[in-house]
């Protein structure tokens, strides 16, 4: 099978300056992306038949099928490679502001308002211990949902689909912001793009 290519990142490393500056974007996105994707594609390696045709996100929605050698690997390095592929697509230079459409109406019957989610998502990406990412997701009920998770685990993985994630490990933050999280993470709100958000909401949604 091909093997699992890191896709183009839409923008130039400078262009979510001055809330994500370049250099960290140049090594998250050339060292750190690059190297779950390597360490992906030399886990297929004499398990070509088992990923064989399936794209990712199928592969960590069912990690009991993952063969048992390498599933802790893929769910690290697979989960690594489908975070950042998704972390990409959902923030942009003409990000910022809030969710429009049907998702916005989501939004406000579950939290109420759009910047107490935001508050929520924060929480929950800042209070995560170590590594790891806060996010937006749909249960399999279709609600909305705040959550965490540790390390590269993917809310595919307990039956949750991700709408937004937020990266707090430090490889996403540290040289610009050091130790203040908190900091980073307010920061990211005026890049989130909410075109993405709500196209992957109307995308699971139709299902
Ligand atoms: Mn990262």
């Amino acid at each position: 099978m091909a093997d699992f290519m890191l896709p183009p990142l839409p923008y130039s490393y400078n262009a979510l300056e001055p809330y994500l500056d370049a250099q960290t974007m140049e090594i998250h996105y050339t060292k750190h992306h690059q190297t779950y994707t390597n360490n992906l594609n030399a886990l297929v390696k004499g398990h070509e038949e088992f990923f064989d045709g399936k794209t990712i996100e199928e592969i960590l929605s069912d990690v009991e099928a993952i063969p048992a050698d390498i599933r802790q690997g893929v769910i690290n390095q697979g989960g690594g490679y489908a975070n950042h592929n998704m972390y990409w697509s959902v923030l942009s230079p003409n990000g910022g502001g809030e969710p429009f459409g049907k998702l916005a109406k989501h939004v406000k019957q579950t939290f109420g308002s759009c910047d107490k989610m935001k508050k929520l998502i924060s929480q929950a990406a800042i209070s995560q211990f170590g590594s790891g990412w806060g996010w937006l997701v749909l249960t399999e009920n279709k609600e909305l949902e705040v959550m965490n998770t540790l390390n590269q685990n993917s809310p595919l993985s307990i039956g949750k689909t991700p709408l937004l994630l937020i990266d707090v490990w430090e490889h996403a933050y540290y040289l610009k912001y050091q130790n203040r999280r908190a900091e980073f993470v307010e920061a990211i709100w005026n890049v989130i793009n909410w075109d993405e958000v709500e196209r992957r909401y109307e995308k699971k949604k139709k299902k």
